[in-house]
């Protein structure tokens, strides 16, 4: 007979609590290979598995004798940052086996290992039009005391034809909080088009609210969108972008040839505010999802100041490969006191991991890498001056 004795379900059942206890305590290691830019670790930092064993099983034998998975967790990727009583938490997309996104917060005492998941998921009101699916929450404590959380709400297209069961469109949904567990939701973003992507600029500009756009065509397309876009809004409680204006934009034969997209908030420095963004591109074997980093001005954050050339992460080793494969995404990242920056980034639409380096090494990196050439003659002329300029010091010192 298929029934599991009392003494098989509490061993299952212990094993299990175990094995996800064992896994979320296991302390992370940097791993050896180190550019001076930033620092990747051993494992990712967060999984599916990583949801507690109560988010998934129904733990009572009288109801599951079997102890069988009821509602399984497939993924936990594209997470907002923030640090919070002194620990670091994240706003993590959670997926569940049934393709839907739902927020929770999980908490780190260090920032690299030792995640651990609120025991339950954001409840994020809905609007009067609901979305069907939310995701990748960018968290901005801004300067007018509120914490809030912009994400993409996506809807079937009403315009779709009957029997397109897959036409989308994207929205910036926006809610606010003070504890990061009661949420206020407030209206969608308001925008002459389709939007992802969208993030709060963390002070006020010219007194208004300022966002970061994505202006799209359609729900994958962004087409004559253009990429980073920048507006401001008088309130947040009825945010509507009236004006427009692509800060870094899409171009030719770059890393973000088909889209690019603002990641977290940018980090104020003495230097300018620095940007943290994903840029995608085509090729045989679908988009690419690279990260790469810019600078804007600190006085007007809408005009860039420095744009390195390539990217500053792309997908290495078992990141490439998941359920969106080749894809490295953030929305997350914190800036601590003394000057170090954790970088949360997320593999394949799979798992979070993340990379550590510092507000002095990022800054540099922005400020001194050449930018793109755009042709590769320029390219090559570019490292032609880096290889002379080496050997040259190399003959008098090495
Ligand atoms: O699948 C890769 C990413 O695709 C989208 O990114 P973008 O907004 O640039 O099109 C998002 O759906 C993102 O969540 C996802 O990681």
């Amino acid at each position: 007979m298929d029934n599991m004795t009392k003494l098989d379900f509490n061993k299952r059942f212990y094993g299990l609590l175990n094995e996800h206890e064992r896994l979320i305590t296991r302390p992370n290691e940097p791993i050896a290979e180190y550019n001076g830019v930033y620092q990747r670790y051993k494992y990712p930092i967060l999984t599916g598995d990583h949801a507690p064993v109560f988010w998934r099983y129904d733990l009572n034998p009288a109801t599951n004798p079997l102890l069988l998975e009821r509602l399984g967790v497939n993924a936990a990727f594209n997470s907002g940052a923030m640090e919070w009583n002194g620990k670091i938490v994240l706003a993590v997309r959670v997926e569940g086996d049934d393709r839907k996104s739902f927020f929770a917060i999980a908490e780190s005492p260090n920032g690299i290992d030792n995640f651990r998941f609120w025991d339950y998921p954001i409840t994020l009101p809905e609007t009067e039009n609901p979305a069907t699916n939310v995701y990748d929450m960018r968290l901005t404590k801004h300067e007018d005391g509120w914490i809030y959380g912009i994400f993409c709400a996506e809807r079937k297209d009403p315009n779709a034809p009957a029997g397109d069961t897959s036409s989308a469109t994207a929205t910036a949904g926006i809610a606010r909080t003070k504890d990061l567990i009661t949420w206020e939701r407030l209206p969608d973003l308001k925008t002459k088009s389709q939007q992802r992507n969208v993030v709060l600029h963390p002070e006020f500009v010219n007194g208004k609210y300022a966002l970061y756009t994505r202006p799209q065509d359609g729900f994958i397309d962004t087409g004559s969108g253009g990429g980073i876009g920048w507006g401001l809004v008088d309130s947040m409680e009825n945010a509507e972008v009236k004006d427009e204006v692509i800060i870094d934009p899409k171009i030719y034969h770059t890393l973000k040839e088909v889209k690019n997209g603002q990641g977290p908030h940018p980090i104020k420095t003495k230097h300018g505010w620095l940007h943290l963004a994903h840029g995608v591109r085509g090729c045989a074997a679908g988009l690419r999802y690279v990260m790469y980093m810019f600078m804007t001005d600190l006085k007007e954050p809408w005009k860039l100041t420095y744009a390195p050339g390539g990217f500053f992460m792309a997908p290495e080793g078992d990141e490439r490969i998941g359920d969106v494969s080749n894809v490295l995404f953030t929305n997350g990242w914190v800036a601590k006191d003394n000057g170090d920056v954790f970088i949360y980034f997320a593999s394949s639409d799979t798992r979070m991991h993340v990379a550590t380096s510092t507000l002095d090494r990022l800054t540099d990196y922005v400020m001194n890498t050449p930018k793109d050439g755009l042709r590769t003659a320029i390219c090559v002329e570019q490292r032609k001056e880096l290889i002379k300029k080496n050997l040259e010091f190399m003959k008098k010192n090495v």
